[in-house]
């Protein structure tokens, strides 16, 4: 450990609350680039006889001025370290005070993106998770709720905080937030910005001006952004009862944003990927995206803000009951089973990998050293997952019923994840210790299904078997049986659905279920809807995955059949076994179905990726050989080609989408089958269709698939020059410029690409999209990453070093690149190994990276 980061480990169980109750804040902000001044203006009262104040604020803030009730504290009684103020009890009141603070910041030089920087001239804040301590002196823990009321001067034309504006005149604005919130949900944006503006009446007749607001130039892509959060608001009123709650909702985009978006109450703040498209720039993806992530910073305004959380470990209260809102949204405003079957590739691209390795943790974390490092996918993805199942086991009703109370109970609160199971408990009666265990328990348990097939005269008998086990995971050697909600049907042999879908529970390490009366053996679609974070573990022949693929009436089971056949091909090529022809074959089938959901079509032509095909052999106990698996993919995407290309260029041909483009979902369906058959195609026609379909195209979603074609087949070069030609002062253009390059490049040339792109000089390398491009493009090469001369690990690695001295954050959450690393060879293993020990040595390493690398070598 280096002397200058000290460590900073929390527990949960160390939980007390503040012993200040905080009644109002006050802040003034005179903003100036290098030097702007903040005044504080808190109103406290003790809760404890002689405690100390101790305020969050480290060396960034220099204090100009301090002031209990008016008057200076005698210097004697205060104290700073490295992140706090403490002014001893001695120095305070019995009673209620006012404490006053002024202290001067310096935003330019704010490149970690936390606190009050600058983006492109305009200030802007970002406060999640700790932020708040760089603005000023504050108890920045989000149980200390309070009213915020904002004077903003400066000569910027646009001055926005939270709540509703109280006073806008020429270089002055002030606002009031009346909804009490902790300091994690302050923001302030000042600049040169346009909005684009919209009103939206709530069912109680509230007026709400809607704006986003983006860089003069932008507007024209910000619509589709305004339109998303109008369906939200509707959403959110339709089918939770929620209703927005001040007279203004502000969404701001930023080019230099370290996450996604920020659901700060009243004024999101949004990287500007989430908020600007138009048909040229963006693809069918962002479209969905930007729609999804508007709508989960807008619920946010409910679960996270109105009632936030009592601590950071709570983290996944707010955020996986909002991402599930999310995913509920999106299924409703687009296709269900298609929403559900991506959901599940994600989970198991990030979640299912980050727990088969070293960063593995439980939803609810019971410590950590830096909190930022615990925005995970787990966190997130799997939280939103738990709280399916529990609507799974509670029911449509028993859920409403939950939600309800817990808006009623909780309004107001910082709560925490027993108090959310609490109130499923007393609205649906049921007991919820054993299900707490998702919460506190890491990794993906492994679900060992059994068919036992009894044939009796009066019909015959099913056994369902299932037995459950987790492996370990860092800190958790052993873990109990989980309750786990297994939706099964079952399937007659002609085809017929004979026994509808029903949810078995399982909550002993062995358990089993019977089918009776049944007249032939049926076969089995388990796990529908993935209705459990599981690996299945079954005995089935191919002939049955085919079967299922055509039959099965649940659309998650039916893709999942098809794509177990394709991993099982794939896992074996890549060990050097032949395989493949009844995956090839299965899927002519599926393809020539001209009645089936084009969506859907799309999603079983495209292969699994090698990442997937490397996550399911490790989980089989094999190591992965990333070159092996590389040339299996793309073996057997050439075999499907060859085989059906008549049927594939049919689909190329005819799945053109009429008219002016459309983000929709029936479009944007039409779009993936079609690229999809194109990717394949390119296998075989040297990609001729490509270098037409980029030349012709109108659309980004069509240019980019065919510019994946083209580097591909090592034919990129032309397209590449055109693309930066017409879109070189495009940032968000340029970066899915950056990304494709060493994400699609062979293996071999992975990283050279890469180095010689760093060497731009609009790679502009302290803009988190750019670097992201660039970094995540190579992590995402995955032989090209995973090189055995360790090429990949130590450009990467340089360069998180790099950024570490400037942006902690996200050095630390590109370090999972190396997440993976115990599963390889030996000699992959040592290179990756040496990697993170040098970011491990590396003198004034972060808090954040030191955490991540640790954990990793551990
Ligand atoms: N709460 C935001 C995500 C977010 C989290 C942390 C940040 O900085 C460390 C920024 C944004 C969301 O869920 O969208
Ligand atoms: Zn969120």
């Amino acid at each position: 450990m280096t002397a200058d980061t000290p460590s900073n480990k929390q527990f949960l169980a160390d939980y007390r609350p503040w012993p200040f109750e905080l009644r109002q804040t006050a802040l003034e902000f005179d903003l100036a680039p290098s030097a702007t001044r903040v005044t504080a203006v808190l109103d406290l009262a003790p809760r404890e006889t002689a405690a100390d104040l101790v305020l969050d604020g480290g060396k960034g803030l220099q204090l100009l001025r301090l002031a209990i009730d008016g008057a200076a504290p005698d210097p004697a009684h205060v104290r700073r370290d490295e992140e706090t103020l403490t002014i001893a009890a001695a120095a305070l009141p019995q009673a209620a005070f006012r404490l006053e603070t002024e202290v001067e910041i310096d935003p330019s030089a704010n490149t970690a993106f936390e606190g009050l920087y600058l983006s492109g001239g305009m200030f802007c804040t970002q406060c999640e998770a700790e932020g708040f301590r760089h603005i000023t002196f504050y108890p920045d823990r989000p149980d200390v709720m309070t009213t915020f009321r904002v004077a903003i001067r400066s000569e910027l034309p646009v001055l926005l905080s939270n709540g509703n504006p109280v006073r806008q005149q020429p270089g002055l604005a002030e606002w009031h937030d009346p909804w009490p919130k902790p300091s994690y949900l302050f923001a302030l944006v000042a600049g040169d910005l346009v909005a684009i503006s919209d009103r939206f009446t709530t069912r109680s007749g509230r007026e709400v001006a809607l704006n986003v607001w983006v860089r003069p130039g932008d507007q024209d892509r910000a619509g589709f952004a305004l339109e998303s959060l109008v369906k939200s608001m509707r959403w959110d009123e339709d089918v939770y009862g929620r209703e927005y709650d001040l007279d203004v909702f502000n969404i701001v985009a930023v080019d230099d944003f370290n996450m996604g978006a920020m659901e700060n109450k009243g004024l999101n703040i949004f990287n500007s990927k989430l908020v600007l498209a138009s048909p040229e720039t963006a693809t069918d993806a962002d479209y969905e995206r930007i729609e999804s992530v508007i709508a989960h910073e807008y619920f946010h305004n409910w679960t996270g803000n109105r009632i936030t959380c009592r601590d950071w470990f709570q983290l996944c209260l707010k955020e996986g009951l909002t991402v599930f809102r999310d995913q509920q949204f999106t299924s409703d405003m687009r296709s269900a089973a298609v929403k559900r079957i991506s959901d599940v590739q994600a989970l198991r691209a990030r979640q299912f990998r980050e727990d088969q390795g070293p960063l593995a943790h439980p939803p609810r974390p019971d410590q950590y050293e830096e909190i930022n490092n615990f925005y995970t996918a787990t966190v997130y993805e799997k939280g939103a997952e738990v709280i399916g199942m529990l609507k799974t086991l509670v029911g449509d009703e028993g859920y409403r019923a939950a939600l309800d109370l817990y808006f009623d109970r909780h309004d107001g609160d910082a709560a925490t994840i027993e108090d959310w199971l609490k109130v499923f408990e007393d609205a649906t009666g049921r007991d919820l210790a054993q299900f707490k265990r998702w919460y506190t328990d890491a990794g993906t348990p492994r679900l060992t299904m059994r068919e036992d097939w009894v044939e009796e005269a009066e019909g015959g008998t099913l056994v369902l078997d299932f037995a459950q086990e987790t492996p370990p995971t860092p800190g958790q050697p052993v873990k109990p049986p989980r309750v786990i909600p297994i939706a099964v049907g079952l399937i007659g042999p002609n085809g017929d659905e004979i026994a509808p879908t029903r949810v078995l529970e399982m909550t002993d390490a062995r358990q089993g279920f019977r089918f009776e009366g049944l007249g032939a053996r049926p076969v089995v679609s388990a796990l529908r809807g993935f209705s459990a974070p599981v690996m299945l573990e079954r005995v089935i022949d191919d002939a049955t995955r085919a079967f299922l693929l055509a039959h099965d009436t649940d659309p998650f089971a039916r893709w999942e059949a098809g794509r177990d056949l394709a991993l099982s091909a794939l896992t074996g090529l890549a060990q050097g076994q032949a395989g493949g022809d009844g995956y090839v074959e299965a899927i002519g089938r599926l393809i020539a179905d001209e009645g089936a959901d084009p969506a859907f079509r799309a999603l079983c032509l495209n292969l699994p990726g090698e990442e997937e095909i490397a996550t399911r052999l490790a989980a089989q106990g094999v190591t992965p050989d990333p070159d092996a698996i590389h040339a299996a993919r793309g073996d057997l995407a050439r075999r499907l080609a060859e085989a059906h290309e008549a049927l594939l260029a049919g689909i190329y041909d005819r799945m053109v989408v009429p008219g002016d483009y459309s983000p929709d979902a029936a479009a944007a369906a039409r779009r993936a089958l079609r690229i999809a058959a194109l990717g394949l195609l390119s296998r075989i026609d040297g990609g001729d269709r490509a270098e037409v379909l980029f030349g012709t195209a109108g659309n980004m979603t069509e240019r980019m698939a065919a510019l994946t074609c083209l580097i591909r087949r090592g034919r990129g070069q032309t397209a590449l020059r055109i693309l930066e030609e017409q879109f070189g002062d495009n940032r968000l253009v340029m970066d899915k410029w950056f990304t494709i390059q060493p994400m699609v490049a062979p293996p071999a040339d992975a990283v050279e690409i890469a180095r010689r792109l760093a060497k731009r000089p609009d790679f502009e390398w302290q803009n988190p999209n750019r670097f992201r491009a660039l970094l995540g493009g190579l992590a995402g090469n995955h032989a090209g990453f995973h090189r055995a001369d360790g090429a990949g690990y130590d450009f990467t690695a340089d360069w998180l070093m790099r950024m570490d001295g400037a942006n902690p954050q996200i050095a630390a959450r590109m370090s999972t690149a190396f997440e993976t690393w115990p599963r390889y060879d030996a000699g992959r293993r040592e290179k990756a190994l040496a990697a993170l020990r040098r970011m491990a040595a590396m003198e004034g390493i972060s808090r954040n990276l030191r955490e991540m690398v640790s954990r990793m070598i551990a």
